[in-house]
């Protein structure tokens, strides 16, 4: 066979070949480290809400207090909160759907000190509720959902 004729041959081939990879990519190719540490974070958040929901109904008086449920719950949240500390990494920043607002990354000695209160306070929190006293339990939810709220107000885009 020619070489003319070899390439007449192959070059669609190659072409389909390459379409297809792109295709895959587009769909969903492997993902990248930062977007595998976004979907990390999510899924943190997602545990935490879980977790902190039935607490926040408790704290409102919304839901009956119980105490080892209440307890069961603040430790979960407790070991959960520091995981967070390496779902940020710089390979994220590029990640385009996250609710994170940019300022994180300009303040980011700010932003881990939010996250370090959320870690103090989950911990003194699950110390408390272990007690299981509704006012002191009540009183550590509420801080703990400060430090929540304080961040969100700062660094994630509004729902
Ligand atoms: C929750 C939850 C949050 C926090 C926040 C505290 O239960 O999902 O994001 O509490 O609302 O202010």
């Amino acid at each position: 066979m020619s070489f003319v004729r070899l390439v007449r041959l192959a070059t669609p081939l190659l072409l389909g070949s390459a379409a297809l990879v792109s295709a895959a990519h587009a769909a969903g190719g492997p993902p990248s480290k930062g977007e595998m540490a976004v979907e990390y974070r999510k899924s943190l958040y997602e545990v935490l809400a879980w977790n902190f929901g039935p607490m926040g109904a408790m704290a409102q008086g919304k839901a009956p207090y119980n105490a080892a449920e209440f307890s069961r719950r603040a430790d979960r949240v407790a070991a959960l909160a520091p995981m967070l500390t390496e779902a940020f990494p710089p390979e994220s920043q590029a990640v385009k759907d996250t609710k994170l607002k940019a300022d994180a990354w300009s303040n980011r000695a700010d932003f881990d000190a939010k996250l370090q209160d959320l870690i103090d306070r989950s911990a003194a929190l699950a110390i408390v509720a272990k007690g299981g006293d509704f006012e002191k339990s009540k009183a550590a939810f509420f801080d703990t959902a400060n430090a929540c709220k304080a961040c969100h107000e700062k660094y994630k885009v509004k729902d």
